[in-house]
């Protein structure tokens, strides 16, 4: 069954870029991502290989910063699924053999170990993984200057150990030094704006989120997309169990959101999938796809301070800073398309070289 589009989304057909697109040869970004306690990272990985896989985005590298055995094998899954077995994924040490389990609503289920045993990917076991400094730093040692966004959909301890990094064999530079040489913009799932708390900026690691805002090089822009925004738009509400092949009980996405939704369900808030849009795509780029820019800043000046007893954030209003922004949806954008297109990426068959379905 065909899905009904959105047509007031679509572009006319002409404006729509030619289909000229090159596998890989899209904006160059590296993930960093807690997945294991929840499954929107799927949704955010499985766009990033989509768009990957259709010319829009050059996946570099995945750093995982939960310490689980079971996030990086899951994520290299996700990627071999989608016939990226190249893609080289990164373990935050020690890892440990934490496996998830809901005792907040006691609904949800685990899904990274069984996404790990189930699609096995070019990584099998989180010890042979680099650590997320290691591959940072030689990813960033050979990416041209000033042309990589750094995409964060979890915890900042990574990002923290990159900034503190000393020079070595990858590179003469330090960290901080070489993130300002080849990062064009850092995105970041967290924060609520203008203030508030969120969990990924305040659940774990605190400090780590207050030290990354505080030494990020200020000449590289952040964008934030904050726990607000997301927690409007549930994907998953499209019969997704009824779309194009494969069947719901061989697609990797739509097998992952089950298992940790609970009760058959994948109907989940897009904290990370909006994100990853958004870095890859920039607020003009959603043309590429076809459809009308979709997302819009918030504000138009002043930057983001983090209390690092407990990650709370609180935006300050400085007329002379113009790098930093909040994300919210573009105007007559509503909660209904945004979650279209995010679904149109959960039923992407892997084999599929275009961008929608
Ligand atoms: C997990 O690690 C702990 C401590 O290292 C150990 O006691 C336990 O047996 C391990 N559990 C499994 C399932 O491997
Ligand atoms: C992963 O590799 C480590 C180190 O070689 C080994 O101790 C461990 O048993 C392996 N884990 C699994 C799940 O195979
Ligand atoms: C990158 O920047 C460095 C430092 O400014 C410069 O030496 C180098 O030539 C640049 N590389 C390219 C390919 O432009
Ligand atoms: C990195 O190098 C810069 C000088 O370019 C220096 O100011 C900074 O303190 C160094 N950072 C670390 C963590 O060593
Ligand atoms: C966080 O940083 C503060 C000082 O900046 C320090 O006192 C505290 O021990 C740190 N907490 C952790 C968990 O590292
Ligand atoms: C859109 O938001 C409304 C509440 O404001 C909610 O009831 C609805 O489920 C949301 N729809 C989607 C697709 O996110
Ligand atoms: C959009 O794509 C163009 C051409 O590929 C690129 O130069 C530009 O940097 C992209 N914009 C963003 C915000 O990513
Ligand atoms: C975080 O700490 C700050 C400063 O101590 C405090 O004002 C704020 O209420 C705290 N936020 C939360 C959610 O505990
Ligand atoms: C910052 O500016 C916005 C918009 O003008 C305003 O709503 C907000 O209260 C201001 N925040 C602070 C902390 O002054
Ligand atoms: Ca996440």
């Amino acid at each position: 069954m065909r899905v009904s589009i959105p047509t007031a989304l679509l572009l006319p057909c002409c404006l729509v870029a030619a289909s000229s697109a090159v596998k890989g040869h899209g904006q160059p970004i590296i993930i960093d991502t807690d997945l294991f306690g929840d499954v929107d990272d799927v949704g955010a990985l499985t766009i990033a290989n989509v768009l990957h896989n259709c010319g829009l985005a050059d996946l570099r590298g995945i750093a995982i910063n939960t310490p689980s055995q079971y996030g990086a094998p899951a994520a290299s899954a996700i990627c071999s699924y989608f016939g990226n077995d190249h893609v080289p994924v990164a373990a935050i040490r020690p890892i440990t053999n934490a496996s998830f389990f809901d005792d907040w609503d006691y609904v949800r289920g685990e899904y990274a170990s069984k996404v790990a045993y189930n699609w096995p990917g070019s990584l099998t076991n989180a010890s042979l993984a680099p650590t997320p400094v290691e591959l940072y730093r030689s990813i960033l040692a050979s990416a041209g200057n000033n042309s990589l966004h750094i995409i964060s959909i979890g915890f900042l301890t990574n990002l923290a150990n990159l900034l503190r990094s000393e020079a070595d064999d990858a590179s003469p530079l330090n960290g901080t030094e070489l993130l300002a040489a080849k990062v064009s913009e850092l995105i970041v799932m967290g924060g609520r704006y203008p203030s508030g708390w969120e969990y990924n900026f305040g659940g774990t690691d605190p400090n780590s989120t207050a030290y990354v805002i505080e030494h990020w090089p200020n000449t590289i822009p952040i964008t934030f997309s904050g726990g607000e925004l997301g927690s409007t738009i549930f994907s998953g509400q499209r019969p997704l169990t009824e779309q194009v092949p494969p069947p719901s009980s061989e697609s990797l996405p739509v097998s992952a959101y089950q298992w940790y939704v609970g009760r058959g369900s994948v109907e989940r808030e897009t904290w990370d999938p909006i994100t990853v849009l958004y870095g890859i795509l920039g607020l003009e780029n959603f043309t590429k796809l076809g459809v009308w820019p979709m997302l819009a800043y918030a504000n138009e000046y002043g930057y983001n301070t983090i209390t690092a007893n407990n990650g709370s954030n609180a935006w300050v209003n400085d007329t002379t800073v113009r790098n930093q922004h909040w994300l919210k949806l573009a105007d007559g954008v509503t909660n209904t398309s945004m979650a279209w297109l995010i679904d149109n990426f959960l039923i992407h068959p892997p084999g599929l070289s275009r961008c929608l379905v």
